[in-house]
């Protein structure tokens, strides 16, 4: 699955709040293939190598929790992804249904 992701992260790898001047949102090309979300600049692109910055920014979603994040309302169509090394993301999709297709994918790993 693929589509545009807008990301803010909210919790690091260790569990502690993402502090300030890190905690804004960026708008991403998501892909998800396997266990990995690659979080690319630009758009998905199969023949192309992946940079430094998109291995990065790649979030591993094995044992990893997606729910609809009910408890922001700044923006729709926003997911949160708890991973299994205790960073937390928020991700908005561009409509519902994509919201919800990615919850769908992403627990399906
Ligand atoms: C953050 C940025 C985010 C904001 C966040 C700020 O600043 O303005 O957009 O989240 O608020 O800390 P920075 O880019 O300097 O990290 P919202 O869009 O959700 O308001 P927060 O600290 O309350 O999460």
């Amino acid at each position: 699955k693929h589509g545009v992701l807008s990301r803010k992260s909210h919790a690091d790898m260790d569990g502690k709040r993402t502090p300030r001047g890190r905690r804004g949102w960026k708008k991403f090309y998501g892909v998800l293939k396997g266990m990995i979300l690659y979080l690319q600049k630009d758009e998905y692109k199969p023949d192309k190598d992946l940079s430094e910055v998109d291995l990065k920014n790649a979030v591993r979603v094995h044992h990893a929790l997606a729910t609809q994040a009910t408890d922001y309302s700044k923006r729709p169509n926003v997911l949160k992804l708890k991973t299994s090394d205790w960073r937390v993301f928020l991700f908005q999709a561009p409509s519902e249904e994509e919201m919800l297709s990615w919850i769908f994918r992403i627990n399906l790993v």
